[in-house]
Order: structure tokens, then C-alpha cells, then sequence
């Protein structure tokens, strides 16, 4: 197995980082990646809103979640290095992976700085004798000829190392300086993935100071998305687009159908437990069929959460709150909330281009046929219909 590891403050982890990771893990053909964030002593964070080593791993989390998507390997947050006592060393780093993963082929991914500055860390010798070395910088000429003079010399004063360098043409060369700077202006959220930068307002760190409850839809969509499993990304992505559509076509308030939809899935990722824990905390009342399933409970979390955190209006909780099951009566923005979830661009299940048609005719004829093919499909899967998926095309189908 081919085990890369990438070391670094992850203060933030932004898109150099994460380009650098992915264009590494497919040259070396790595089958598995692991992102340490350093521990850095508490005296030294000391500046506004600085984030905990605890902040740094879950933004760390949310960008290996993210390159996981994009190199198609596993790729995890090691805590090591945070819960070490005292400063971290790669050497001692090193030695620990290599008692856990005896087998395994190491490979140490560094950006410019560290690897032109290789010689001088603590124990190089035993470094190169644990891991090989992948080095990445810009693909300008500068880069190039400096890699190969450090190359050469460390091939000399290290004679068993094994080292590549590799030139990433589009990698983002950012200052994590400058992008600490940038954020309490509201700059610097195109150089993050949207789910770290939604981390990143939704916590108020690095001095950004967002009143979650009076949010632009420009502005809830990270923060929103932070909520998200990577991989529901584009799909909430594509229900906020298909919302809006629908809400021009036929006269819904466009702003809350944004809401609605980048806010709908909000608690999809939490296990039975957590919902349950909702559902108490806002009063929800829930029946056996609900408490049995989480794909019932979501949305009524959902809803909750939305409210509790983001301070919603009651169309948009009722939109969020009936989005999975539907009701009989349901309003205008409850009618496109479910629907835009149902079609959104990326859906592709059999039947889904009729149901479009049927949504653009009437969204009625939509609701219907949409909830036709939500029973068919539970019958046809042994599940349960709940009495509010029946009583929502009962209402309908006359
Ligand atoms: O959250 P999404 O996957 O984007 O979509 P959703 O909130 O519409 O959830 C769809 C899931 O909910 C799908 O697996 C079917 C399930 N579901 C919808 N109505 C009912 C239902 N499951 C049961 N048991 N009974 C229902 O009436
Ligand atoms: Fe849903
Ligand atoms: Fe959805």
C-alpha cells in the first residue's frame, strides 16, 4: 500500500492545499492519504478568533472529505500530531506510521518552502530513511531549476533517499497570512472550499463576525453547505438552482425558496440518535414510523435547526418541514421545495425526465405524479408509506 502523508498548520486548510493533495495522490498513485494538522502550542494562537487545534481538524476534515470526492482514495485526518505533548516532529511522526503500518510504502507530500529548507529540519536522515519525498511547487522555470539543484544536493548528502518533484501548472499559490488577513472583510472565501469557508463564518473565526440570523442567500450558501456530507454538496447546489426556477415560473418569493432549498438537508448526515436528541430539544413530536426512520426525520430537523440557527420565517421552516413526505394543502413554497429536491439537475433515476415535464405543465400535475412515484417505489421496496406521503396524494390526485 502506498500511504501518503501531508503535514501542515491547516491554518486554514485552503485550495492550495487541497489541489496540491489531490494532483499528488493521482501522480504517485497513492491508495491512501492522511492530512496531519500540526499541533501548534496555545500561546501561540493568541491572535482574534484564532481557531483551536479542534477547529483546525474539523476544517481539515471537511477539506479531506473533499479530496476524497476528487482523487477517488480513502483520505483521513490523523490527530496524532495535536495530541502529542510538546512540539511534533516529522522524524517521530514517521516512525509512529511506520510501527502502524508496517507494510506500507511512505510518502512525505511537501509545497516549496519545506523542501528547499529539507536539510535543515530536525533528523533529514531518518526522514528519508522511513518515506520518500514528493515535492510540488508552480511549474515556472524559477521552481523547476531550484527543485533540481535541491534535488541533486540532497540525492548527494543522502545517498538512499527517494525524491520527486512534480510541477502542479495550476496550483493556487496562497498565504495562509494573507488569507487570515483577508477573511474579517469578507474576503478570501474563493481560495477555501465552500464548506470550509461556511465552517469558518458559522464559528466566527479568524476574526469574521457574520450574524448567522441575517444572512444573504450569497452568504448562507457555505455556511449551509458546511452542514453537508461532501458528496450532497451538489446536490443541495442543484436544488437552490432548480428552486429558483421554479419559484420565477410560478410566483413563489425567490429569495426563500433559496433559503428553503440550501438549508433543506441540513441534518441529513446526523444518526438516529442526534435526531431524536433534535426532536426533543424543539419539541417536535414525532410517531413509531418517524422515530424508526431517519430519512423521515431529517426534514423535521431540519426545519428545526433552520430556525433555531438561522432564524427562518415559517414558510421557509413549513417548506423544510414537509419536504420528504409532503401533506395534503400544501402551500406554494412547500409545493417547489419538494419538487426542485425531486428534479434537481443532477437527479437521474427512471422516470425522472417525465416528472420534469409534469412539474413544467402544473405543479400540481408535478406533486402528484411525484408522489405516485414516491409510493410505488416504497411499496415496491417493502417500506412503510407514511400517513402524511398518503394523505398528500389523496389531496392531490382527484
Ligand atoms: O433527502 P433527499 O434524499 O434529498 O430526499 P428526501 O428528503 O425526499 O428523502 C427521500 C427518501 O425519503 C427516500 O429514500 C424515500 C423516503 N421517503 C419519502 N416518503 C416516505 C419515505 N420513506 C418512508 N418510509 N415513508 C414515506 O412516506
Ligand atoms: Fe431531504
Ligand atoms: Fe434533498
Amino acid at each position: 500500500m502506498k500511504l501518503g502523508i501531508y503535514g501542515g498548520s491547516y491554518n486554514p486548510p485552503h485550495l492550495g492545499h487541497l489541489h496540491a493533495a489531490v494532483a499528488a495522490a493521482k501522480y504517485l498513485e497513492l491508495d491512501r492519504l492522511l492530512l496531519i494538522p500540526a499541533g501548534i502550542p496555545p500561546h501561540k494562537q493568541l491572535s482574534e478568533g484564532a481557531p483551536e487545534a479542534e477547529q483546525r481538524a474539523a476544517m481539515t476534515g471537511y477539506m479531506a472529505e473533499q479530496a476524497a470526492l476528487l482523487a477517488g482514495i480513502p483520505v483521513e485526518v490523523s490527530r496524532m500530531e495535536i495530541e502529542r505533548e510538546g512540539k511534533s516532529y516529522t522524524a517521530d511522526t514517521l516512525r509512529a506510521l511506520r510501527e502502524q503500518y508496517p507494510d506500507a510504502e511512505l510518502w512525505l507530500l511537501m509545497g516549496t518552502d519545506m523542501f528547499l529548507t529539507f536539510q535543515a529540519w530536525y533528523q533529514p536522515e531518518t526522514i528519508l530513511s522511513l518515506a520518500s519525498l514528493c515535492a510540488f511547487g508552480r511549474s515556472e522555470n524559477d521552481t523547476e531549476e531550484l527543485f533540481a539543484t535541491q534535488r541533486e544536493y540532497l540525492g548527494k548528502r543522502f545517498p538512499n533517499a527517494r525524491i520527486v518533484t512534480m510541477a502542479l501548472p495550476d496550483l493556487v499559490e496562497i498565504s495562509s497570512t494573507e488569507l487570515r488577513a483577508a477573511l474579517p472583510a469578507g474576503k478570501g472565501g474563493k481560495y477555501l472550499t465552500p464548506q470550509v469557508y461556511g465552517y469558518i463564518l458559522r464559528e466566527h473565526l479568524y476574526g469574521t463576525a457574520l450574524d448567522l440570523r441575517h444572512l444573504t442567500p450569497d452568504q448562507l450558501r457555505p455556511v449551509a453547505l458546511s452542514y453537508l456530507k461532501a458528496k450532497r454538496v451538489r446536490h443541495v447546489l442543484g436544488v437552490e438552482e432548480e428552486a429558483i426556477r421554479l419559484a420565477e415560473r410560478y410566483g413563489a418569493d425567490v429569495q426563500k425558496a433559496r433559503v428553503a432549498a440550501l438549508l433543506h438537508d441540513c441534518t441529513k448526515k446526523l444518526g438516529l440518535a442526534e435526531h431524536l436528541a433534535l426532536a426533543e430539544r424543539y419539541g417536535i413530536e414525532l410517531d413509531e414510523e418517524e422515530r424508526a426512520e431517519d430519512k423521515l426525520l431529517h426534514s423535521k430537523t431540519g426545519a428545526a435547526l433552520a430556525r433555531a440557527v438561522f432564524g427562518v420565517d415559517d414558510e421557509i421552516y413549513s417548506a423544510i418541514f414537509w419536504h420528504t413526505t409532503g401533506r395534503a394543502n400544501m402551500t406554494l413554497l412547500e409545493k417547489v421545495i419538494y419538487l426542485a429536491d425531486y428534479i434537481e439537475p443532477n437527479r437521474n433515476f427512471d422516470g425522472v425526465d417525465a416528472l420534469r415535464a409534469a412539474t413544467y405543465e402544473s405543479l400540481n400535475k408535478g406533486m402528484a405524479l411525484g408522489l405516485r412515484m414516491t409510493i410505488e417505489d416504497l411499496n415496491r421496496r417493502g417500506k412503510q408509506i407514511h400517513r402524511n406521503t398518503r394523505e398528500a396524494y389523496e389531496f392531490l390526485k382527484g
